[in-house]
């Protein structure tokens, strides 16, 4: 199978970081597209992902999957052993619960704050991103806000369990980490009394598949 992406980014990084758990980096081919260079919004690319984001899944079939969550669910039940997306169907239902909120109250949010609030990446991308309509900016920096009400959020929860979907490392975890990891590179600052999700980040920095992605 193949891997399009761009290393270091943090969609991309949340699925180095799922093979990495599940041992896999060694069946993937990476195919890197020039994210800064807008080739994610060329026709090549969009015939396989239309929504043109970074990583898809192409499978040996041709079939490609996008969306970090449907990605990680092939890769966690490639082995019939799930580790990441849950078992049982409480700990699906609470994983997903986690991580739709971490991508809708954190990653996503940062993203739209990046691309819409600030001059973002690269101006051949952001060609693509900032629309022109009366306000776009003031929109961007609520998502900035928004970002911040999550972590507080996710501090909030952090301080009742080990980890973002309770008592075991999953997906959601994964997601809540590089949110933070983008976060951090487009200047949204954690707060500081935020200390539960300061500590749970500082442990899992020390986690191998977060050490070491694929
Ligand atoms: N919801 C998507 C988000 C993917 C995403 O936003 N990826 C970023 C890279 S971190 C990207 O492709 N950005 C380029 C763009 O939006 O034009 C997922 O889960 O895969």
């Amino acid at each position: 199978m193949k891997i399009h992406d761009i290393p270091g980014f943090p969609n991309p990084l949340r699925i180095r970081i799922a093979l990495a758990e599940k041992g896999l980096a060694d069946q993937v081919t990476f195919v890197k597209v020039d994210v800064p260079a807008a080739e994610n919004r060329q026709d090549d690319f969009l015939a396989l992902n239309p929504t043109g984001t970074v990583p898809v899944l192409e499978l040996d079939d041709g079939l490609c999957v996008s969306e970090c969550t449907a990605i990680t669910e092939y890769l966690d039940n490639l082995d019939g052993a799930p580790v990441l997306t849950g078992r049982t169907p409480r700990e699906k239902a609470v994983i997903h619960m986690m991580q739709k909120r971490a991508e809708a109250l954190l990653i996503d949010a940062v993203g739209d704050y990046f691309h819409h609030a600030t001059p973002g990446l690269s101006p051949a991308l952001q060609a693509y991103k900032s629309p022109d309509w009366e306000g776009r900016a003031d929109w961007g920096r609520r998502q900035g806000d928004k970002a911040i009400a999550g972590m507080r959020y996710f501090d909030k929860v952090l301080r009742d369990q080990p980890y973002v979907a309770g008592e075991a490392f999953s997906m959601a975890d994964i997601t809540v980490l590089e949110g933070l990891v983008f976060a951090g590179f487009a200047k949204l600052a954690v707060p500081e009394d935020c200390t539960a999700l300061i500590a749970w980040n500082a442990r899992l920095q020390e986690r191998p598949s977060v050490k070491n992605p694929a």
